[in-house]
């Protein structure tokens, strides 16, 4: 049997390796990880632990927060605050970026998160999961700002999900491909359980919430109106459908077998160019699924390649699946 690879001894060999993860990097990796195992606990515990159900308190996007929306966001913090290896952080649920505190050391790296993906399926026993983002943090004399933050995705330097389903995973990439491991409760560690994830390039499926239909616009009606026509339509192959409502679990799916998931720009709120954020949720979710050879485009351009102007920024996501990709975004500028 091959020896077990732990998420320590990858990172380790990582770093070795054309010193491809510097070691405040190394740290910062395994001390999100070691959060993630800590929110995934909480997320078991459920009913037992009291953290089911909603909080009095709403977030800077306006919406109702759940009891464990705000706990992995403090586990995050505290986890991370300390260790000398980050600058600053910010985060879905906080309004502002949240600066290491004076009294522990200042790192070079900026962490972003989603604390809790997929908050409407807390409650409901559906997977959910933790998204987060890294960046370096631009060189200067002064302290760090809001404006630090800003970056394209392409300058992320490790992005990564914790989904917590039937399985706890950790996906995970460093700019070489994208790695997956399982939480292992008995041993309390993440052990590699596949390497290089590749996306194939066409499928038969795709992800949207159907139930927005009368407000996309036309380019994605036509690619799903194609899609629905199956076999007899111009698509010429029937497409299967799913929808979990947890970004996390929708790429998780596409990562293992291919598909297209899709949250566009909507009619229902025209000055918003989207639902989802950019910063922590379309640009790590973007990079790893490039980096397994898929695609992740706003209609108009490479989500990567977006210059944010806010850091709540919402955007246009539509990823997974090379070809069908290409093909939405090629619907895009023909109209
Ligand atoms: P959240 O970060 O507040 O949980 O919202 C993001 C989620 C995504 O995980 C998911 O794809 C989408 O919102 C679901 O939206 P909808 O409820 O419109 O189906
Ligand atoms: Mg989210």
């Amino acid at each position: 049997m091959p020896p077990r690879i732990s998420l320590t001894r990858y990172l380790v060999e990582q770093q070795r390796h054309d010193n491809r993860i510097p070691a405040q990097l190394r740290l910062l990796l395994e001390v999100v990880a070691r959060a993630c195992k800590s929110i995934s606990m909480a997320v078991n515990k459920g009913a037992l632990g009291g953290v089911l159900g909603s909080t009095e308190t709403e977030n800077v996007q306006g919406e109702i927060q759940k009891k464990l929306d705000v706990i992995a966001n403090e586990v995050l913090i505290e986890a991370n605050e300390w260790g000398g290896h980050l600058a600053a952080m910010a985060s879905e649920e906080m309004d502002g970026i949240y600066v290491v505190p004076n009294r522990y050391p200042q790192g070079e790296y900026l962490l972003l998160f989603d604390p809790l993906d997929g908050s409407s399926n807390i409650d409901v026993n559906v997977s959910i999961g933790t998204i987060f983002s890294v960046l370096r943090k631009p060189e200067g004399p002064s302290g760090v700002t809001l404006q630090d933050f800003l970056q394209p995705g392409h300058q992320q330097v490790a992005a990564g999900y914790c989904i917590y389903g039937p399985q706890t995973t950790l996906v995970l990439t460093v700019g070489a491909g994208v790695v997956m491991f399982t939480l292992d409760r008995e041993q309390g560690s993440f052990v590699l359980t596949q390497e290089s994830l590749q996306i194939p390039p066409d499928t038969r499926e795709f992800a949207i919430n159907m139930s927005n239909m009368r407000h996309w616009a036309a380019p994605v009606r036509r690619y799903v109106d194609e899609c629905l026509a199956g076999r007899e339509g111009p698509r010429g192959k029937d497409f299967n459908m799913r929808w979990i409502a947890s970004m996390v679990a929708d790429v998780h799916r596409i990562l293992t077998r291919g598909g297209i998931f899709m949250y566009p720009w909507d009619n229902r709120e025209p000055d918003k160019p989207g639902k989802l954020r950019l910063m922590y949720e379309a640009n790590p979710m973007g990079w790893i699924v490039e980096q397994a050879g898929g695609a992740a485009s706003d209609g108009l351009g490479r989500i990567l390649d977006i210059h944010p102007a806010s850091l709540h920024q919402r955007v246009s996501v539509m990823l997974g699946s090379r070809h069908e990709v290409e093909r939405l975004a090629a619907y895009h500028t023909a109209l």
